[in-house]
């Protein structure tokens, strides 16, 4: 890792985005996590807690997806019967398996639902 050996400055926050961070340092930090914190770990810890359910344990089969959403996701993704729809719209290399980044644009999908419902609410005000 050239870059962080080039530049060695005391740690910062940027430092804990870098990839290849060591995630257990994060997570044992002696400070708790702050909320938003623990909700970015939640979305990580979730993808690998179903994706190592069966197959390969670093993405997700049809049927952990679907475990995921009906569990997981129940009022973000309502519409159950498209869920296979969704998976396909999802799994951009169609290998019928959903790895984290394909996992995150669903996240990143239904944050974006959030933001529009909110912002409807405060223009309401
Ligand atoms: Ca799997």
């Amino acid at each position: 890792m050239g870059f962080r050996e080039a530049n060695t400055p005391s740690p910062t926050c940027t430092e804990l985005l870098l990839p290849g961070a060591p995630a257990p340092g994060v997570l044992m930090a002696a400070e708790p996590l702050t909320e938003l914190e623990m909700a970015i770990e939640t979305v990580v810890t979730t993808f690998f807690t179903f994706a190592g359910q069966e197959g390969r344990k670093g993405s997700l089969s049809v049927s952990e997806f679907r475990e995921l959403a009906t569990q997981q996701l129940p009022h973000l993704l309502k519409d159950v019967g498209s869920l296979d729809e969704k998976m396909k719209s999802l799994d951009v290399n169609q290998d019928s398996e959903l790895k984290f980044h394909e996992y995150w644009r669903l996240i990143g999908e239904l944050a974006k639902e959030i933001r529009k419902e909110r912002a409807l609410e405060i223009r309401k005000k």
